[in-house]
């Protein structure tokens, strides 16, 4: 996906099962992904530190690559040290959630930000397939296919 952030924390993708999930989300200028196969959640994070930061009013590309026991997370094409844990199917029949929640998200397992995504998204790919964000995402502060200022 590519972000435009206007926070540098926010939850930008989740997906959660009976136990298992799988959480993207930005913590402090850090791209964090972890997941939770069924026996211990496991992560991969790309800092930014003070090299740059993401809310620097440009687009950027996020990537996740989840693989069996192996995830890794890619900010403009660098990507992170491969987070390793064991067993191998995320298995998860929740809906996807993009930017956000529909519950709280302290009660959210594996998430530790504690706002949505503020800022754009756009280009949303899951595989090579692309994701549209339907209009009835509209509301609760999202504008679909708008970002101010583009
Ligand atoms: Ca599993």
């Amino acid at each position: 996906m590519e972000i435009r952030p206007r926070n540098s924390t926010g939850l930008l993708l989740s997906v959660h099962g009976k136990k298992d999930y799988l959480v993207l989300e930005l913590l402090e200028n850090e791209v964090v992904a972890t997941v939770e196969n069924g026996n211990g959640p496991f992560r991969a994070s790309y800092s930014l530190g003070n090299k740059y930061s993401l809310c620097d009013g440009n687009w950027h590309k996020i990537h996740v690559v989840k693989s069996l026991y192996v995830v890794s997370v890619g900010v403009d094409g660098h990507f992170s040290k491969p987070g390793l844990g064991a067993y191998s199917s995320t298995d998860t029949r929740s809906a996807l959630y993009v930017g956000g929640h529909e519950r709280p998200l302290h009660k959210l397992r594996g998430v530790r930000a504690r706002r949505g995504f503020s800022g754009c998204l756009r280009n949303l790919l899951i595989g090579d397939s692309p994701v549209r964000i339907p209009l009835t995402a509209a509301g609760r502060n999202t504008h679909v296919s708008l970002c101010p200022a583009d």
